[in-house]
């Protein structure tokens, strides 16, 4: 694969037997064009950030090598949220499947439609857990910084591995 980097996608789902949301997202990642999946961490269960009256989430985070452009693979991600039966209502609200860019290489860019790294990660212990799974123990999160760090000032609270 010429020119690849590595990219963390996030993976979540809170409806229609989330695990299974989760598991067969993870099938077409690996099916992806242009793209390879290195790996993924267990699957986690998670409390609901944002409004509580919705169900636990599932979540994930996958390794993937790839030599999509951010965008490219950011729409081959919304395609496959498309074909979950994902519909864009509340921000927050429930969803049968959330897949986002996590990180993608050394890249840092906030647009509208697109930040890298992920805003909100220094706060989501849903996915700093299991992105730790994935990588070495001195892992830096661009314009972050060690994910050591991130993880020290985000408690694993409401979250247990599900199998
Ligand atoms: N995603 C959200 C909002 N809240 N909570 C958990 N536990 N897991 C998620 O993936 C999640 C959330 C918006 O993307
Ligand atoms: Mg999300
Ligand atoms: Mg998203």
């Amino acid at each position: 694969m010429p020119e690849s980097v590595l990219s963390f996608i996030g993976l979540g789902s809170n409806l229609d037997e989330p695990a299974e949301q989760v598991r067969s997202a993870l099938v077409q990642l690996q099916a992806l064009p242009r793209c390879r999946l290195v790996s993924h961490s267990n699957l986690y269960q998670s409390k609901p950030m944002g409004p509580a009256d919705q169900p636990d989430y599932i979540n994930a985070v996958a390794a993937l090598e790839t030599s999509l452009e951010s965008f490219e693979l950011l729409a081959e991600l919304q395609a496959i949220e498309t074909e979950h039966g994902r519909v864009r209502k509340e921000c927050w609200g429930a969803r049968t499947l959330d897949l986002d860019v996590l990180i993608y290489d050394e890249l840092v860019i906030d647009t509208p439609q697109l930040t890298i790294p992920h805003p909100g990660l220094p706060q989501r212990a849903f996915v700093l857990y299991p992105l730790q799974e994935l990588v070495a123990a001195d892992f830096i999160v661009p314009g972050m910084g060690k994910l050591r760090d991130l993880l020290d000032e985000c408690p694993f609270e409401g979250l247990s591995i599900y199998d």
